[in-house]
């Protein structure tokens, strides 16, 4: 440690550096700290104290303000800085690396120089925090160790909330290097204490070094280490290695009356029903983000979900759809709420139920009143698409026993949904687990207001990972076909759609999806027939009517059934030709392409043979 470096740290924060005994921390955190110039340093460890000093300190520096309801604060990111910023987000490539077509990428040299400039300097007067976590349960061979370092109080707070703290962990590496960095800036701040330089946001993956730099953003999804930009090293991590990095929910459906539980995961797009999936009532979640998949000593795959709390889209929790989340949102707990409304100390959100919204107060625009206007003369609304709240998991009363397990839980079920208007059927089984690695590949969906840019836009977004694949798409699908070869026991791999239209209308009611996961539970146990069509398996209508009644205690219609679950043969040779299209620049595995082919067979004989364009589910055998 150089004079000058130890200087800008006190006693206890010496203390609980020398005590890891790692020269690549000291040097790291040396290095940064050279570079970003910040008033002062301070090392936290993972007692109670410590994290108390983050919270103070992100209500002291003003990043955070206390609510009415004990426990509850507000944080605000900039008005151009509320979703993911894909497209400032690269990855630093050496001559030698082939990424997907999708990824950005900027030159490993030229990209390292830009961002150490925008670094230099970054943390001037303000208080550097240095915080260990673990990626996933302590004492998991699932786990990896992380390190952040960052000038924004809020970022450490959230992780305090989100991630299960790793300064022991940290300790058990012995000197070794391996942990992931990410080093973060809010940047320069303006009086509300948000980021000045949106202009200047950067955040860039170096794979090569296990380093996320991230620069000039407040917004969790760009700034928080370790949930997207953790993703990303380990992506990396698990295709050079033999395990899976998803983006996934973890979640154990409890069929009424029969004493079990089955563990699903599942992949959404953000903001397409992945919290809520997690969070049906009935069922027990586990995780509602990213999750590790390892194979165990006997065959079966296994999750951990690497965080241990939600930053969840506040959007639309009302008590009605989600009244867990409700009631935990509006009770005394520690919580960090997101560019909401706030007046006299009480937050307001899209889509909570309320009439009685107020007409002025405090939003991700500062002061706002009823018509306020952007610069652009765009009507701001009281609250973000996009706001957010953070808490941990154990508030809440469905939380699973085994959210903590270092082992996981065995996966049976793995999920794969997005927002598709007109093609997908609300669930299907797949053929087997290559198809089922094609349906997954195959997800689309249509963009919201968790990326900056336009909404509504449908993409291809295979395995909802689309933006994290640092790794070439082929290799990424060719790693998921030989996973399941390596299971003894395949999980069975559902496509999902919450967002199928008919003249207009949602043809799904929200709390729907406790049906289509249940029965989904019923095949994996094998209680269940089903009609085989090429897409897949799909329910069979007495099934499903019998789940509706006694799980929703709602009538369900055979014409429901016939508008949800028929085969709209064109609409699905459509989206194999949107496929092609962009697979086609990708080297995808022969397999993925044959079975592609099939698919795509099937589908054209029989609209040659019945001259439809859509087929019943009663036109399909039971099997
Ligand atoms: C998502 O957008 O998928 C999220 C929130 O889970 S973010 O932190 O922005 O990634
Ligand atoms: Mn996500």
């Amino acid at each position: 440690m150089s004079d000058k470096f130890s200087d800008l740290l006190d006693s206890l924060s010496r203390t609980k550096l020398e005590a890891l005994e790692n020269i690549h921390v000291i040097e790291q955190i040396e290095y940064f700290t050279k570079l970003c110039k910040p008033a002062k340093v301070t090392v936290l460890g993972e007692g109670e104290e410590d994290i108390r000093y983050v919270r103070d300190l992100a209500l002291k520096s003003g990043e955070e303000t206390t609510l009415k309801i004990r426990g509850q604060t507000v944080h605000f990111d900039g008005y151009y800085d509320l979703a993911r910023d894909v497209g400032a987000t690269k990855v630093l490539t050496t001559k030698n690396m082939r990424l997907s077509k999708r990824i950005n990428t900027i030159d490993r040299d030229d990209g390292l120089k830009e961002i150490l400039t925008l670094l230099d300097g970054a943390m001037g007067g303000k208080e550097c925090l240095v915080k260990f976590y673990s990626l996933g349960p302590t004492n998991s061979r699932f786990s990896l160790c992380a390190m952040q370092i960052t000038d924004s109080p809020y970022v450490a707070h959230s992780e305090d909330i989100l991630y299960r703290q790793g300064y022991s962990q940290f300790k058990r590496l012995k000197g070794s290097k391996e942990f992931f960095t990410f080093i973060h800036s809010a940047g320069e701040l303006n009086e509300n204490r948000v980021t000045k330089n949106v202009h200047l946001r950067r955040i860039y993956i170096d794979v090569v070094d296990g380093k996320v730099y991230s620069v000039n953003n407040q917004y969790a999804g760009n700034s928080v280490g370790l949930k997207k930009l953790a993703l990303r090293l380990a992506i990396h991590k698990a295709n050079h290695e033999d395990w899976l990095a998803e983006h996934m929910l973890i979640m154990g459906a409890h069929p009424p009356g029969k004493n079990r539980v089955t563990y699903f995961t599942g992949a959404f797009p953000s903001a397409c029903g992945k919290t809520s999936t997690a969070m049906i009532p009935g069922q027990s979640i586990v995780g509602d983000d990213i999750a590790y998949l390892r194979i165990d000593d006997e065959g079966y795959a296994r999750a951990v979900n690497i965080e241990q709390g939600i930053f969840g889209i506040i959007q639309d929790v009302n008590p009605i759809d989600d009244p867990l989340i409700y009631k935990a949102l509006t009770t005394p707990r520690e919580l960090i709420f997101s560019n909401v409304l706030v007046a006299d100390g009480i937050p307001y959100w899209l889509g909570m139920g309320r009439d009685d919204i107020p007409e002025k107060g405090v939003n991700f625009s500062g002061e706002w009143w009823k018509e306020k206007r952007d610069s652009e003369g765009k009507e701001i609304p009281f609250a973000h698409g996009n706001a957010r709240y953070t808490m941990r998991l154990s508030e809440l009363e469905n939380v699973d026993p085994k959210y903590n397990d270092p082992e996981g839980v065995v996966v049976e079920g793995i999920l794969y949904g997005g927002r598709d208007s007109d093609t997908n059927v609300p669930i299907a089984e797949a053929l087997s687990w290559e198809h089922g690695v094609y349906l997954g590949a195959a997800l689309e969906s249509e963009t919201t207001t968790a990326t900056i840019g336009k909404t509504g836009v449908r993409r291809c977004d295979p395995m909802a990972n689309i933006d994290f694949v640092v790794v070439p798409l082929g290799l990424y699908i060719s790693n998921h076909f030989s996973f399941g070869r390596r299971l003894k026991h395949k999980p069975r791999v559902y496509a999902m759609n919450y967002f199928l239209k008919h003249e207009g209308r949602y043809t799904n009611s929200k709390l729907d999806k406790k049906v289509w996961i249940l029965w989904a539970e019923g095949r994996i146990r094998g209680e269940y027939d089903a009609v085989k069509t090429p897409i897949g398996c799909l329910p069979l209508f007495n099934d499903l009517e019998t789940l509706f009644r006694e799980v929703l205690g709602r009538e369900y219609s055979e014409k429901d059934y016939e508008i949800q679950f028929s085969v709209r043969l064109t609409k699905q040779l459509e989206k194999i030709e949107r496929m092609e299209n962009f697979f086609k620049d990708e080297e995808m595995p022969e397999e993925f392409w044959s079975i592609m082919k099939k698919q795509r067979e099937e589908l054209m004989s029989l609209k040659l043979e019945t001259g439809e364009e859509v087929l019943p589910p009663s036109f399909f055998q039971a099997v």
